[in-house]
């Protein structure tokens, strides 16, 4: 009994060394002592004095735990390195598709555009601008015999007015008062057939305001139309000078 005790204490002895042992191996972590493990079987009494054999020797205790820390925080940012070399041309793109039926109709708006936009530059160019419908009645105050007012209004893409209606006469009637002259011409001849008033495109006119007695080709020398300040019709001699007013087609 008293050897087993004396062995027992040996083992404690032997264990307490190895743990201070473990100890200084990471001082900076310190591991608690494990417990200790269970006891060793007494050994077998001595024969006759002699010392008795060993007792078992007792389980390894449960190592000590060191719990690890949270971690640490995250650092500052680095600077930003330097930009990558640049990557390989890509591959051409497919040309995209336009419907050529939305080509013709934006062609076609364009064109419409232009065409307004050229009559309005027209049209500044006067100093008299009256519209009436689709048509505008210019003048410049120009006083001129026929084929040269007739020019001067196909020089700016227009003709020498023509009432087609009540209202375009009653317009026109107005500029010529405004004129203060006694009449002015119209876009109209009989020099292709006499007696027979035409358009300046030759075709029959489809709208006339004749003054009673008129036209009577005075003295056989009156081939060109006018409208006087009242707003009635008379043929005069083509060489007569006297206002022009042009018109001007919108589109
Ligand atoms: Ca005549
Ligand atoms: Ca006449």
């Amino acid at each position: 009994m008293a050897l087993s005790s004396v062995l027992w204490a040996l083992l404690l002895l032997l264990y307490l060394v190895r743990s201070e042992t473990t100890d200084s191996q990471n001082p900076s972590c310190p591991v608690p002592p494990g417990v200790p493990g269970i006891p060793g079987n007494h050994g077998l009494p001595g024969r006759d004095g002699r010392e008795g054999t060993p007792g078992q020797k007792g389980d390894k205790g449960e190592p000590g735990q060191c719990e690890q820390g949270p971690p640490g925080k995250a650092g500052p940012t680095g600077p930003a390195g330097p930009p990558g070399p640049q990557g390989p041309k890509g591959e051409s793109g497919s040309p995209g598709i336009v419907p050529s039926q939305l080509i013709t109709s934006i062609q076609s708006e364009l064109s419409a555009l232009k065409a307004r936009l050229a009559n309005v530059e027209k049209v500044q160019s006067f100093s008299t601008a009256r519209k009436v419908g689709r048509k505008i009645f210019v003048t410049n105050g120009l006083k001129a015999m026929f084929d040269v007012g007739l020019k001067s209004c196909t020089d700016v893409g227009g003709t020498l007015a023509l009432p087609r209606n009540e209202d375009e006469n009653t317009t026109l009637k107005k500029i010529v008062e405004s004129l203060q002259v006694v009449f002015a011409f119209i876009g109209s001849t009989d020099r292709e057939k006499e007696g027979e008033f035409r358009d300046l495109r030759s075709q029959p006119l489809t709208f006339t305001k004749w003054r009673s007695g008129e036209p009577n080709n005075g003295y056989g020398k009156e081939h060109c139309a006018g409208i006087y300040v009242a707003g009635d019709w008379n043929d005069f001699q083509c060489d007569a000078v006297t206002s022009i007013i042009c018109e001007i087609e919108m589109a």
